[in-house]
């Protein structure tokens, strides 16, 4: 079993291996997820799609479609541009003087991507309204398509917007230092351009959403799969024009988010105006081969990048540029995810000189989003592969150039380019995942399988992970529309059970555990009395960012544990009353509160429920207003870094070009762990997706712009097959601006596995020279690169 390097500075439930709360409810399939939602009378829609990358739309004919048989409204872009207050919202805008698009939720004059949804129709299933959308007649005038990056940033390229200047939408330097001189001064520069595929976040539920637009009450109601409710309603006020009081959204289980559901689309605007036209509920479900074309892409970039050294392998400069391959129109978070990229090219390393830079360059390809590692997973393969490349060019052990320039722990809080670091041990963690390294057998297994004649390799990479972002009114200053913070509700009830609301999503990471551990300890109850309540503005807490960058065990749990513990001074301060004992003398275990040292003088939690709400007959004191409830709003102070060390042993078929992975080890630092189960889980199937990431993930366009992967049959995700078995090792550096020292770590094991599996690859074939300088490392790629190697 893993071992716990430091314990968790809080006994008891606060990191324990509990089993999640929500697994009964998934693992036996009686969850609800929002296709589950039939609601009397509901109406059923369906999208047309442009099928062609870039064009002006001349007409669209949609009588026929209206005649059909069950069809009750067909709309169109233009319709919808009418019916709406303003364009979609771009919540993260880091460059100051970025040209924005004004982007509605169906195309209006000219469609930018395949798969842009054009006219849509509500009908009485779904079969009718697929069928229904084949009767919509529109003529494009087809335009050529601006379908790569270098076609985009060509001289003559085509204009997808036309009163731009080009198709750059903006740039912006991070700078840090003086790099021209870090240069000139260098005794040893490397340069290296990678590139990374188009990937996505592939939830098994598509995106899905059920709207209801009350005649009467003038209410929108919308069942929504989304990881921020919250958000959600705000941006469906602002582009409806409707004020939030009007809106609840509900959001039952979300089957897998991974980022791709904490942004806004087009549909849940399109929902909304089909049921005010039809006075009627309508269900708009994505199919998987729209999910392919409608979800928020991500990963596309090409990044050309220096590195400034001295012969002794201390880094003293790094530029980069990040070319964002951004789609046709802008979505939700905008530049977000590649001016994270920039921003965190650094790692963990400390570097005085940098230069970084992000262009936003638009092409004919669907719209770009979010994705588990936000952007890190790219920033982490950048400076991971440089400080390979520049140990093997001064002949010095890339363990020592990361040990060389590592932040130290006395360095914190370190101010890297962007943010500050608030704490890490990072030459601990790295030793620590070398020791298990060894103590493994990896080093032997490798040598045996080499003197067989077999491709083995062991690759490390090192990363950092940034989580519980805040504080709010510098997020805002950043260029951030929307407030980093979260609000927490504990409840005790009449009967001394405990209810948690939360602004957070249950999108399989085991939220609802997380918290419960949290609220349960803070109080003294037990796990089974406290119950987690997610997905509804209506009764859930009105602020929050929701469930995305790492943040609901970090900013949640902080806001939970502070609430329940001011609530425990409360329950405290009633028993000490009805006990006649001082409050300080009192303690909760398993839900009674008892005289330390007298068990007998004890008072059970739903007795004090009872009285602080129905029958207070005296026991509950003057001083105390009835009720039982706490409200926290935590912002906090700064982020929080998680950190990890992954090592991965693999073996390559020098033959057929496939890798495959024999082992697998993260050392890891998340702060406080409030459940090393699902810490565990988290980084596995974090890890599933950096596996997917490097070797199989990739959506390709043509050059004629037509995107050629739209099933998992083209679209490979690593399945249980292709995932090794993991090790893995803990340390806790508590964070210590967040109540309970915890550390965010979602989407850690996504962003530190390319490198390591990359570097693993070539150590593996070390005979060839291979040098992999983008990702996936596909067969074909691998053996075009063992071929260059040779060449070499
Ligand atoms: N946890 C803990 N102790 C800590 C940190 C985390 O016990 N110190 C546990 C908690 O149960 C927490 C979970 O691990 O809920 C993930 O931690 P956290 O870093 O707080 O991340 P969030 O809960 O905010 O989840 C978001 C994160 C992101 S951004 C993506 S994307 C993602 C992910 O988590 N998508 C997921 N994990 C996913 N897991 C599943 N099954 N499905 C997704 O869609």
């Amino acid at each position: 079993e893993d071992t716990l390097v430091e314990q968790n500075t809080h006994d008891g439930l606060i990191g324990a291996r509990v089993r999640r709360k929500e697994d009964l409810r998934l693992l036996t399939g009686r969850t609800q997820f929002v296709d589950d939602v039939a609601l009397s009378g509901m109406l059923e829609a369906a999208v047309l799609r442009s099928p062609v990358p870039h064009a002006r739309i001349l007409s669209i004919d949609a009588s026929e479609a209206l005649e059909h048989p069950g069809v009750y409204a067909v709309v169109t872009g233009a319709e919808v541009k009418a019916a709406v207050s303003a364009p979609q919202p771009v919540i993260w805008r880091m460059i100051p003087d970025q040209l924005i698009p004004d982007g509605y939720p169906l195309a209006v004059d000219k469609v930018r991507y395949v798969g842009q949804g054009v006219a849509a129709v509500a009908a009485k299933d779904r079969a009718t309204a697929e069928d229904a959308l084949e009767l919509i007649d529109v003529e494009y005038e087809e335009l050529p398509p601006v379908a790569t990056l270098e076609d985009a940033l060509a001289e003559d390229a085509p204009k997808l917007y036309e009163d731009w200047p080009s198709n750059v939408s903006g740039s912006t330097t991070i700078p840090k230092g003086d790099v021209a001189t870090a240069f000139a001064d260098a005794d040893v520069v490397v340069s290296e351009t990678f590139r990374f595929a188009r990937q996505m976040g592939t939830p098994l539920e598509t995106r899905g959403v059920v709207a209801t637009w009350d005649p009467y009450t003038d209410q929108l109601d919308m069942w929504l799969s989304t990881q921020s409710p919250n958000l959600a309603r705000d941006l469906l006020g602002e582009v409806l024009g409707i004020s939030v009081d009007k809106i609840r959204v509900r959001t039952p289980d979300v089957g897998g988010g991974f980022g791709n559901k904490f942004d806004f689309y087009g549909e849940e605007i399109v929902a909304a105006i089909l049921s005010r036209r039809t006075g009627r509920s309508v269900k708009l479900i994505e199919d998987r081969m729209e999910s392919f074309v409608a979800n928020a892409h991500s990963r596309e970039q090409k990044i050309d990048v220096e590195l400034a050294a001295t012969s002794d392998g201390t880094i003293t400069g790094l530029k980069a540029t990040v070319y964002a391959v951004l789609g046709g129109q802008l979505g939700t978070v905008g530049i977000g995810p590649c001016w994270t990229t920039a921003a965190l090219m650094t790692g963990p390393y400390d570097i005085a000189n940098v230069e970084l830079s992000v262009v936003g360059v638009m092409t004919n390809r669907s719209p770009y989003g979010s994705y588990r590692g936000w952007g890190q997973p790219k920033s982490n393969f950048v400076h991971e592969r440089m400080v390979e490349l520049l140990a093997q060019r001064i002949g010095m052990d890339a363990q020592d150039v990361r040990l060389k320039n590592f932040v130290p722990p006395d360095a914190f809080p370190y101010g890297s380019p962007v943010f500050f670091y608030d704490s890490g041990r990072y030459a601990d963690c790295l030793d620590l995942c070398r020791k298990s390294v060894e103590q493994a057998g990896w080093l032997e297994r490798r040598d045996k399988a080499r003197a067989d004649g077999t491709a083995v390799g062991i690759g490390y990479s090192f990363h950092v992970e940034i989580t519980a972002f805040g504080p709010s009114r510098i997020l805002n200053m950043a260029g951030l529309q929307h407030s980093g913070f979260d609000e927490e509700v504990v409840r005790i009830d009449s009967t001394g059970r405990v209810t948690v609301y939360t602004g957070q999503s249950a999108m399989g990471q085991g939220v609802q555990t997380a918290l419960a551990q949290v609220a349960a300890q803070s109080l003294g109850v037990a796990l089974d009395d406290v119950t987690v309540v997610v997905g509804d503005t209506d009764t859930c807490p009105y602020t929050g960012y929701g469930t995305g960058a790492s943040r609901a065990a970090a900013v949640g749990g902080g806001a939970v544990l502070t609430a329940a513990t001011r609530l425990k001074e409360k329950v405290l301060r009633i028993a000490g009353q009805v006990l006649e004992a001082s409050p300080e003398d009192l303690v909760v275990e398993d839900g009674r509160v008892s005289v330390a040292g007298a068990p007998d003088k004890s008072i059970s939690m739903a007795e004090i429920g009872d009285a602080s709400y129905r029958r207070m007959n005296g026991l509950l004191p003057e001083s105390e207003s009835p009720t039982l409830e706490e409200r926290e709003v935590f912002d906090p102070a700064n982020v929080a870094f998680s950190y990890g060390c992954t090592a991965v042993l693999t073996e390559v078929d020098t033959e057929t070009g496939e890798v495959r992975l024999l082992d697998y080890l993260i050392a890891h630092d998340c702060g406080t762990v409030i459940n090393p189960l699902i810490v565990d889980g988290q980084l596995h199937g974090g890890a599933a997706q950096a596996i997917g990431g490097a070797l199989y993930e990739e959506l390709v366009y043509g050059d004629d712009g037509q995107i050629q992967t739209t099933t998992f049959m083209d679209y490979l995700i690593p399945t249980a097959s292709e995932i090794p078995p993991f090790k893995l090792e803990h340390m806790a550096t508590v964070a210590d601006h967040i109540p309970g020292g915890f550390k965010g770590m979602g989407e850690g094991g996504t962003i530190g596995g390319g490198a390591a599996i990359t570097h693993a690859v070539e150590d593996a074939l070390s005979d060839y020279g291979v040098s992999i300088t983008s990702l996936p490392i596909t067969p074909p790629r691998l053996l075009a690169a063992m071929r260059a190697g040779k060449d070499n």
